[in-house]
């Protein structure tokens, strides 16, 4: 029952709006110049960092630009996007598959010696057990894996390994495995399973596929990190509902003053899988950890923690516990020593707990709520804080005396955030180099910090100036629902493709030429093969009848920049967008007779809006006579 006091407490807090770090009583005059200048990026200039920020259930990833905190760009990624056509051509419907949205959470920017190489970006699907692969040479969604065999709620994840061979996730929900089995939830601590799932990286590709999982116990895994450094080879997770409640989970998994985090060897998983040790469920082999000592560990972390954040060394890991004021700091090499004499407090199913006290470093008071934290290479710690709302900045290890006596001395400074802060991001927090000087405060609530838009409304993101001994809160702006996490990339670390080059294009039914171009019949196959150009498309007209199967693909044929073409088909639910070099192609039954215009979306010219063209939809025995003979080319190209 304390923890529903405690619990409704921090509620009151919140909608309150109260705060430790207290009120923002505005800028003052000189810090709003400077503060202006330092966010400020001149028409005509450019930022000098991505945010690549999750866009939660909105199922997207946004791109901001640092320190403009202006949007730039939309990535679609588990939702259709008719903006950029995402999800009307065959190719992103089929990634998409039956799913219309997901819930992103954690962006990971591929790494090279834990650095980023500015190859990929990839991101989790909370809700429907997905991970997906956006490459940073177009910004576009390429792959979507999932949904994971014997894994629900992939919440824990992604999390890259330092050269990128692994995106580890584990689950935040537990359920009968394999998926599709049937129990009693009342039967929940026997029945169910969590799972901590190994997804390979094809190093030249970025092709991702399942490659290994451990099961676990139905614990709630939380978030997580990879190791570097001393702890290469090594990942991490928190959890909550050590409990293994199945009910009422905001008393019931908030029992135990401590729940435990894994300490997985990812490494040693990968080598038992090698060596025949594991036993297939799904199509995966699957690693049970009290038959396969060494990869699994736990080790208790007060109270319902939340993130677990390995710093630039690898050598420290830190949790943040959402209900007690502290964060607490594991020291790896202490972890490795505990591991090596056994020093354990004793097992749970076959895994054992390391000693708490033999592997923790400390635990500094950072105040209320502290979820995630980043580091700035420079030896410092930024954590969020839910409830106080603000961000804190504290030194990590190696700590004086006078600190180790009393933690409240390697507490730095604190800036308030507004509302409820929930991730943080430092520039490259998760690198073994981060870019540092920048942090972005991704709060919860926006609590009317701007124009009234009704009761729907954004969340806030906060750029936080790190560079100094001080921190220093420099801009606000508002985001789509809701980001999670976000990734920091520096301009001059990826190469993007302002354009498809048309040699790279292997599209079948791209045409380049008008004397490619055309409609041809086979039986009742339709496929019309289009060009789009400034501003025009040849052929611009399409016929066909009723009961017809019409492919179109089109292929945008410019070269330059910005070039870009839309296809809106009217009344047939279909937009899709060209970028130069570019070929879709969408597929769809002929239902209904008519003569239907389809227009370029995307404003491309002076005349963009001559550019259109007609599907005529002929009733089953009308029209030119070679539609229902079958054969030969229908359609004018002029
Ligand atoms: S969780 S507010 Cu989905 Cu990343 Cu911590
Ligand atoms: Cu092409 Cu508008």
């Amino acid at each position: 029952m304390k923890a529903t006091i405690t619990l409704n407490a921090i509620a009151l807090a919140v909608a309150l709006g109260l705060s430790s770090c207290g009120k923002q009583t505005g800028t003052a005059q000189a810090d709003r110049a400077a503060n202006a200048l330092a966010s400020y990026v001149a028409p005509g200039e450019k930022d000098e960092y991505y945010l690549f920020y999750s866009g939660g259930h909105s199922g997207q990833v946004y791109v901001a630009g640092i320190p403009s905190l202006r949007h730039i760009s939309t990535i679609p990624v588990f939702a259709p996007y008719p903006g950029t056509g995402y999800g009307f051509d065959e190719e992103s419907k089929k990634m998409l598959g039956d799913f219309t949205w997901g819930d992103v959470h954690h962006p990971a920017l591929s790494q090279t010696n834990s650095k980023y190489d500015g190859r990929w970006l990839f991101v989790n699907d909370n809700a429907n057990n997905r991970i997906a692969r956006i490459d940073l040479r177009d910004f576009k969604t390429h792959q979507i894996l999932g949904p994971i065999p014997n894994s629900i709620g992939n919440h824990g994840s992604s999390f890259i390994t330092e050269n990128s061979e692994y995106i580890l996730c584990a689950t935040r929900f537990s359920v009968p495995l394999p998926k599709g089995r049937v129990a009693d939830p009342n039967d929940y601590e026997k029945e169910f399973n969590g799972m901590v799932s190994g997804i390979k990286v094809d190093p030249q590709t970025g092709e991702m596929k399942v490659g290994w999982q451990i099961l676990t116990p139905p614990f709630d895994w939380d978030l997580g990190s990879t190791g570097k450094g001393p702890s290469s080879g090594w990942a991490f997770w928190t959890s909550y509902n050590t409990e293994m409640a199945h009910d009422t989970l905001e008393v019931n998994s908030t029992q135990k003053d401590r729940d435990l985090c894994a300490i997985v060897n990812w490494r040693a998983a990968e080598k038992a899988v090698a060596e025949g040790k594991a036993s297939m469920m799904d199509g995966v082999p699957i690693i049970d950890p009290a038959k396969v000592p060494g990869v699994l560990y736990f080790v208790p972390i007060g109270k319902s923690p939340h993130g677990m954040d390995v710093d630039p060394s690898g050598k420290w890991v830190v949790a943040g516990g959402k209900l007690q004021p502290a964060t607490t700091v594991l020291n790896f090499e202490k972890v490795q020593a505990a591991i090596n004499n056994k020093t354990f407090e004793g097992e749970f199913r076959g895994v054992p707990i390391l000693k708490y006290e033999a592997v923790v470093e400390g635990e500094v008071p950072v105040g209320l709520g502290p979820l995630h934290t980043q580091y700035d290479g420079k030896g410092n710690a930024y954590t969020s804080m839910f409830i106080d709302s603000c961000i804190v900045k504290w030194k990590l290890p190696p700590w004086t005396d006078a600190e180790k006596k009393d933690l409240t001395k390697a507490v730095l400074d604190r800036v308030p955030a507004h509302f409820s802060t929930g991730h943080l991001v430092v520039a490259g927090s998760d690198t073994a180099h981060p870019y540092g000087k920048w942090c972005v405060a991704m709060n919860k609530l926006s609590a009317g910090r701007h124009i009234n838009v009704g009761p729907s409304q954004p969340e806030s993101s906060q750029l936080i100036d790190v560079s100094g001994d001080k921190m220093k809160m420099i801009a606000e702006a508002y985001t789509e629902p809701e980001p999670h996490f976000a990734q920091i990339l520096k301009v001059t670390d990826v190469q993007p493709n302002e354009i498809y080059p048309k040699g790279e294009n292997k599209d079948p039914n791209a045409v380049w030429e008008k004397a490619q171009s055309g409609v041809t019949r086979n039986g009742n196959q339709v496929t019309a093969r289009l060009m789009a150009i400034r501003s025009r498309y040849n052929p611009d007209r399409i016929d066909a009848q009723v009961g017809d199967e019409l492919t179109v693909a089109v292929t945008n044929v410019e070269q330059t920049r910005d070039m870009i073409h839309g296809f809106g088909l009217i009344e047939h639910n279909i937009n899709m967008v060209m970028d130069p070099g570019e070929t879709k192609t969408f597929h769809i039954k002929l239902n209904k007779p008519g003569v239907f215009p389809f227009y370029c979306t995307n404003f491309c010219s002076a005349l963009h809006q001559e550019m259109q063209g007609y599907l005529v939809v002929w009733k089953p025995g009308e029209g030119p006579s070679n539609l229902s003979t079958g054969g030969g080319a229908t359609g004018g190209g002029k």
